[in-house]
């Protein structure tokens, strides 16, 4: 009989592979048989990035990591520290069921290695499993799980945990542009802020990454191509981009930048126009989904009537409003309460 672990992180079976492999045998008999036992495989269970501690799913028949590790498998059902060949010592795992879970340190360059040495000992990587989360109580939740492990923004924690067991496939136009605006929460949408040269773009750029990420100088032209910031607006993250001010009779270099500019902004999920106190508006292939007015602290008395709102990026008057607007544009508040029947489709195109 299969206990509990066993039970809950079955992995998927690969007939084909199980009846042909003759090294299969010697699974451990609470697998269930050799139907039950999959090809030999490794997934990482933990994400890509650095971290402490990594975990590595050893699936198939357990015996050929035993050169890697230099020495028996631990008992089915317990724990021991092993090494990986010359790389690293890993907590080693070994569940009934008869797959192995190794535990090393969590490195980039470490887990490449290990990888390398698990293929090498014939433990091929599959990807991971969008459904393997044993802790889930179902295969919604797993979705969910799934998407918080890889959402950008605070903002898809919320809507991921709120989705109940039940929900509806989106059926009208109107729906599913609303799921095309939640991948939002997964992937970073682009915003691209467009102005004169001198409007304050650099300046409001790093106002609202809260660090120097663009040059802000009192001469036009300071911005010479376009500038990529990662920005938390709240709880929404954006790749935010400051561009080199649009203006006629540029140099060479400047036109070229401009050139890249207009690429991106063609390209973009919102883009900002930016202008001064009394400054022209940029001239634009598409109209901007938002009008902001700059250096509100030189003009505060001035009626904009062009304006969406007016910022200072010296003093922060209005930057607040601003993050709200944007991303309220890019994921409307009403997006956040639509409850999906299949999660992926927030990532799927
Ligand atoms: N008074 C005031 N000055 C500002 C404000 N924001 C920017 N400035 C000034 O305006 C000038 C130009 O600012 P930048 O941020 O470099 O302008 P930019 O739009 O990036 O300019 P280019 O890169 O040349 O296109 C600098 O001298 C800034 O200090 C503001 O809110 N109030
Ligand atoms: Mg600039």
């Amino acid at each position: 009989m299969a206990d509990a672990a066993a039970t809950t992180t079955e992995p998927t079976v690969d007939a084909a592979a199980t009846s042909t492999d003759p090294s299969l045998g010697d699974n451990d008999p609470s697998a269930g048989g050799a139907d039950s036992v999959p090809r030999r495989s490794h997934r990482w269970l933990t994400s890509d990035a650095a971290g402490a501690i990594a975990v590595v799913e050893v699936l198939g028949d357990p015996s050929g990591l035993e050169p890697l590790l230099g020495r028996a498998l631990p008992p089915a059902g317990t724990h021991a520290l092993r090494r990986i060949g010359s790389l690293d010592d890993c907590v080693c795992l070994r569940l009934a069921g008869g797959f192995v879970a190794l535990m090393p340190h969590g490195g980039t360059a470490l887990r490449r290695a290990i990888t390398q040495a698990l293929c090498a000992a014939g433990y091929p990587e599959s990807p991971a499993a969008p459904d393997h989360w044993p802790e889930a109580a179902g295969p919604r939740e797993s979705a969910a799980l799934c998407l918080l492990a890889r959402a950008a923004s605070p903002l898809a924690i919320g809507f991921l945990l709120a989705q109940s067991e039940s929900g509806a496939a989106p059926d009208s136009v109107d729906e599913r542009e609303q799921v095309t605006r939640l991948r939002r929460l997964i992937e970073p949408p682009t915003v691209v802020l467009v102005g004169a040269p001198n409007a304050g773009k650099s300046t409001l750029t790093n106002a609202l990454a809260g660090r120097d990420v663009s040059i802000v100088w009192h001469e036009p032209g300071s911005t010479r191509d376009w500038i990529a910031v990662r920005i938390n607006l709240h709880g929404l993250v954006v790749d935010w981009i400051d561009t080199p001010g649009i203006r006629h009779g540029a140099g060479e270099i400047e036109a070229l930048g401009m050139e890249l500019a207009h690429r991106r902004i063609a390209q973009a999920d919102l883009v900002v126009a930016i202008a001064e106190p009394g400054g022209d508006w940029p001239q634009l292939d598409r109209p901007p989904d938002l009008r902001v007015r700059s250096k509100s602290d030189l003009a505060p008395q001035t009626a904009e009537a062009a304006a969406d709102l007016s910022v200072c990026a010296r003093t922060g008057a209005g930057l607040s409003e601003l993050a709200q607007r944007v991303r309220d544009a890019l994921v409307h508040p009403e997006d956040l309460t639509l409850k999906l029947s299949h999660l992926e489709s927030i990532v799927s195109a």
